[in-house]
């Protein structure tokens, strides 16, 4: 399936390296990942029927890749929303700043790996959806 993605978002195939006893993918900050890596964090264990996300980075750049399991994935630029699976350890999703995201739908067993490229500031979040709104359209 094809999605079409608001702008700063893009899904990027991560290349398995496989021999005969399975599976192992490597990411290398700037070489197969467009940034260098200043933090890994890990989404798991989230109960049945929760929804997390609901907030915008203003500078983060991110690549979510479910590792484990499955989740929706919800991302929006303000003009374009678009909700697409996350649901294979070999696809990630590339988030750039200023992009509204939600994820859905965890299955019991997804783990939702992240590599960020700066650490944890709660001051990068806009957590207000009309907030949000007014500071990308301010920006444009
Ligand atoms: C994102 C989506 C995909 C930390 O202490 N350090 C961290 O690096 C992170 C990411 C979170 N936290 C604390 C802050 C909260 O007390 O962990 C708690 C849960 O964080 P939050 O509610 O922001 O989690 P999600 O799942 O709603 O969102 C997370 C990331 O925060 C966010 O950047 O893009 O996953």
């Amino acid at each position: 399936m094809t999605y079409t993605l608001p702008a700063g978002c893009a899904l990027v195939d991560l290349a398995i390296r496989g021999d005969d006893r399975g599976s192992l993918i490597a990411l290398e900050g700037d070489r197969n990942l467009p940034f260098a890596v200043a933090r890994v964090y890990y989404v798991f264990g989230t109960k049945a029927g929760v929804s997390r996300g609901f907030h915008a980075h203003r500078k983060l750049n991110q690549l979510a890749v479910a590792v484990s399991g499955s989740c929706t994935m919800l991302v929006d630029d303000g003009s374009r929303r678009t909700a697409l699976p996350l649901d294979r350890p070999d696809q990630g999703l590339l988030l750039g700043p200023m992009l509204w995201r939600e994820m859905h739908d965890f299955s019991p067993d997804c783990v939702l790996l992240v590599m960020a490229d700066t650490p944890y500031d709660e001051s990068d979040y806009v957590r207000d959806y009309q907030a949000f709104l007014r500071e990308v359209r301010a920006a444009a």
